[in-house]
């Protein structure tokens, strides 16, 4: 397995400038050199081409969908690049940009690994439709999208077919929804475990029920991790950050967790905004958070060859 790093600087989903940069920032730091160190074969094959290329100023702008243009277009090649990766035997690690990104990602995955499950980090539950969004921001909508609830051309990006099914999806750490985002995962079977229940039962449990209960039901688990999902203070270069999340800790012992499941195939690391971090206190975090993923797979990895 080599690890294949995928930028996606696009802010569009977001509905302001700023997230665009966060794959870049990622990269100055450090990181493909952090986790080549670990022993792992790691390329980076730069960021996809996510540019309005002048299109967007000659179609209205849709205020319920906004930028889908560029949007939906960067999602689609995203998508490609990340079949083509997951196809090919490596482990995708996609970079944002905002958390549009999920629609590409999971469409990519999806045509690869029939049951495909998601384990979705967020404040938030990013499952608006242009008929409950308040903000009408797309990465807001990329889990009610792959599920094939929306505008059709979210939807069907990349390919025409709904990409993942809600009884395949775990979401952790909400905090922030809207009134449409509960009616939907009221009637949806999506298993959540938001911060009431993290600070009920513990992160470790949550960590550990919500991985035996993908066991044996999906073939491979893609984690799609928002960096709200830690709490605001931690987290100042976040475009929408809310108060009550996770602690550092928390995160490594979730993410740690599922890296280790040996179910993980591939991650989505979404909503640095370096334009609006304290110095690069929250794109540190990242590169220690990512650091940590890796370090923790590294430990499966050398269990397996020891064994074989
Ligand atoms: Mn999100």
């Amino acid at each position: 397995m080599a690890i294949q790093i995928i930028g996606m600087p696009l802010g569009y989903g977001a509905g302001v400038q700023g997230a665009e940069y966060g794959p870049g920032k990622l990269r100055t730091l450090g990181l493909e050199q952090a986790i080549r160190w670990m022993g792992f074969d790691i390329y980076d094959t730069g960021d996809i081409e996510t540019s309005e290329n002048g299109r967007i100023k000659a179609c209205a702008f849709d205020n319920r969908l906004k930028h889908i243009d560029v949007v939906a277009d960067a999602n689609t090649r995203l998508a490609y690049r990340v079949y083509e990766s997951i196809s090919g035997g490596n482990f995708p690690l996609i970079l944002g940009g905002d958390h549009s990104l999920g629609l590409g990602s999971i469409a990519g995955l999806s045509k690869q690994i029939k049951r495909l499950g998601v384990i979705w980090i967020d404040a938030h539950g990013d499952l608006n439709t242009e008929s409950t969004t308040p903000s009408g921001n797309i990465h807001g909508m990329s889990l009610a999208a792959s599920m094939g609830l929306g505008a059709e051309r979210l939807v069907n990006l990349f390919d025409h077919r709904k990409k993942i099914e809600d009884k395949n999806i775990v979401l952790i750490g909400t905090r922030a929804l809207d009134d449409g985002e509960i009616n939907l995962l009221n009637n949806s079977k999506i298993k959540t475990y938001n911060m009431d229940v993290i600070r009920k039962i513990g992160i470790k449990s949550v960590a550990k029920r919500a991985l035996s209960y993908l066991r044996g039901r999906v073939d491979g688990i893609h984690v799609s991790f928002d960096i709200d999902f830690l709490d605001a203070e931690l987290v100042p270069g976040t475009g929408t950050p809310v108060s009550g999340g996770g602690s550092i800790e928390e995160a490594k012992i979730l993410l740690g967790a599922i890296a280790r499941s040996g179910m993980m195939v591939s991650m989505d690391f979404a909503e640095l905004d370096p334009l609006i971090d304290k110095g690069d206190a929250t794109a540190n975090v990242c590169v220690d958070l990512l650091s940590h993923v890796f370090a923790c797979i590294k430990t499966i990895s050398k269990g397996a060859a020891m064994s074989g």
